[in-house]
């Protein structure tokens, strides 16, 4: 699915700002048709943002249902004779959207795109009103799957399996824009090399084609064209390419024009890195050199803006990234913003690319923490309605994400259950799924610990191993040496069992920042660094492992838990991005810089 982009041919106006709100704390609105109005009770709300920590109103935080956002907007004159979409970036978890009186569109998912033809309701010129209202329960049929609990006061209350808060709302820009009649609908890209030569594969879906022809040219980071050809489908080539590399993202640019006769009908214009990604044996090599995982599994979340996306955090957290010599992070537990895959994409730093698949582990989560079923998959829990939404939810990640060069890995998956045969009988048509989605890139889920490498059912399904391990946390907690010897004994089991590249994504300890003790016991800063020296000791040892993400980046907000403290603390940098000890180790393994440095390298 193509961003809403400027060019010659199109226009985009971005809906973000400050929206009319009401939180539909009584669950009235669907049935009295508050899109027909104005909204009662309305508050100003910040769009993009989660809605929940802008306001210091508990219930707010904690609400369960139906918010409503609504405002208007003017169509420009000059967009007469044009296409008119309105598009949602993302609405978490679900949402219906109404111009005027009239429903024109409904999705289900939290982080990827959806939009509307609008063309018919609207004329150019015109004002018009945009109401939506988005919904945030979690059930046994959404992704990630839920609970949704009516207490006897009559408030709801979200039980969920994943050890994230649940924010929710207009997370993402909204956005209305213009294309032409006819216009380029879609565009794929897979590049390639033939010895010294980049291949640009590309096809197109062009709406309504009529009597157009396609004409593309691929540009040079200088703009200077480097091949060109018609077709609605084809290969350029480009002799001595500049390639996409991990730490250098050099992108060209693909022009792709429509044309009726001559005259120019639609244009889009795509970023391309010209580059490969593939396994071999226990490798994952890019552009054919091994290439090895450091960094981080992240989570999009903040004080106060929630999972709201912000331009100036994201480049902040690049930068961080960039400081302590991160190579690549996992979008660990649903696909982020489109921003920070094109800030990737320019930076050169490697994605593994998630769906919001989280807690399909009724054996972690009903049976630790929360009580209830204990069967993950059955009708009654996590069954063919849920597994439509994955895979719907696994289409459209891919067709978002498609051609950015920085994906390099998608991950179907967080932890699921994955040692039944239940697990295997779910996870197949998902893979395949996958595979059909995007013959181009590996594919593979990440695997917890109750599934080891002769029960685990799914890896065989996988192109990578992906494993988070605790030992020395919830697993030996304090046992430094146990965890060496559990992790080394593990990792070796999956190197020769299932000869396939293994990357950590994720080990760690929740660690107070500030808290330090001479002995290193649990939650201090001595403990954590002391825990990932052990961890890289042992991943050093093991050739099969590939890569190595620390959970988490930043400390994160949760649920209520007795095993959280204000959120979960296993971040190398604290929420409001400070470094804990830790990060000053990870700087120099990553990048050989001895800690505390005061350089500005
Ligand atoms: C893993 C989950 C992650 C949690 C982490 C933890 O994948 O979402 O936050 O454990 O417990 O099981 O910190």
């Amino acid at each position: 699915m193509l961003r809403p982009q400027d060019t010659i041919t199109r226009e985009t106006k971005r809906l973000d700002g400050m929206w009319s709100f009401t939180a539909d704390f009584d669950g009235v609105g669907r049935d009295e048709g508050w899109w027909r109005s104005a909204l009662p009770d309305a508050t100003g709300m910040p769009v993009p943002s989660s809605f929940n920590d802008v306001f210091v109103v508990p219930r707010l935080h904690d609400h369960v249902g139906d918010v409503w956002y609504q405002r208007h907007v003017f169509v420009p004159r000059g967009w007469a004779g044009q296409r008119v979409v309105l598009r949602f970036d993302a609405a978490t978890h679900r949402a219906v959207a109404w111009v005027g009186d009239t429903q024109v569109a409904e999705h289900e998912g939290g982080y990827t795109p959806f939009e509307a033809d609008i063309t018919a309701l609207v004329g150019a010129g015109e004002e018009l009103r945009l109401t939506v209202v988005v919904n945030n329960e979690l059930t046994w049929h959404s992704i990630p799957p839920g609970t949704v609990e009516v207490m006897p006061t009559g408030v709801r209350r979200q039980r969920q399996y994943h050890d994230f808060f649940n924010y929710s709302g207009l997370h993402r820009s909204v956005w209305l824009y213009s294309t032409p009649r006819t216009y380029v609908d879609d565009i794929t890209v897979v590049t390639d090399f033939d010895g010294e030569t980049g291949v640009v594969g590309y096809t197109t879906v062009i709406a309504r084609p009529d009597t157009t022809t396609v004409r593309v040219a691929l540009r040079d980071a200088d703009g200077r064209e480097v091949a060109h050809t018609t077709g609605g489908g084809g290969e350029l080539r480009v002799p001595g390419p500049e390639l996409w590399r991990p730490g250098r993202g050099y992108l060209y640019e693909l022009q792709v024009d429509l044309l009726d006769d001559d005259a120019l009908v639609d244009r889009y214009t795509l970023p391309v890195g010209i580059r490969t990604v593939r396994v071999d044996g226990t490798q994952f090599l890019v552009n054919g050199e091994p290439f090895y995982f450091r960094g981080f599994g992240k989570h999009e979340d903040l004080n106060v803006h929630g999972r709201g996306h912000d331009d100036v955090a994201m480049v902040h957290d690049f930068s961080l990234l960039t400081w302590i010599g991160a190579n690549s992070f996992r979008t660990s537990h649903y696909p982020y913003a489109e921003e920070v895959l094109d800030h990737a994409d320019r930076l050169g730093i490697v994605v593994i690319d998630e769906t919001a698949a989280v807690g399909l582990n009724l054996g972690v989560g009903a049976g630790l923490f929360l009580g209830g079923p204990k069967t993950t998959y059955s009708e009654e829990t996590i069954g063919s309605a849920t597994l439509e939404a994955h895979r719907q939810s696994i289409k459209e990640l891919i067709a978002r994400d498609k051609n950015h060069p920085c994906v390099v890995l998608w991950s179907l998956a967080n932890e699921p259950e994955s040692h039944t045969q239940a697990a295997r009988d779910y996870f197949e048509p998902l893979f395949a799924t996958a595979r059909r989605a995007d013959p181009s890139r590996p594919v593979g889920f990440v695997n917890m610990m109750f599934a080891l490498p002769d029960t685990c059912t799914v890896t065989g399904l996988a192109d990578v191993v992906m494993i988070n391990r605790y030992y020395g946390w919830y697993v030996e907690p304090g046992d430094l040496d146990a965890a060496e010897r559990g992790l080394e004994a593990e990792l070796s089991a999956w190197s020769s069992r299932h000869g396939k590249p293994i990357i950590v994504t994720e080990y760690g300890a929740d660690t107070l920042a500030g808290l330090h003790t001479t002995a290193g016991s649990l939650w201090s800063e001595e403990y954590q660094m002391a825990l990932l020296e052990t961890y890289h000791r042992v991943f050093d040892r093991v050739d099969a492992v590939v890569g190595e993400h620390v959970w988490n980046f930043a400390d994160f907000a949760t649920g209520p838990s007795f095993m959280r403290v204000d959120g979960n603390k296993k971040g190398v940098f604290t929420r409001d991005r400070r470094p804990k000890m830790a990060a000053h180790e990870l700087r120099r393994r990553w990048l050989g810089v001895s800690a505390p440095d005061r350089s500005s390298a």
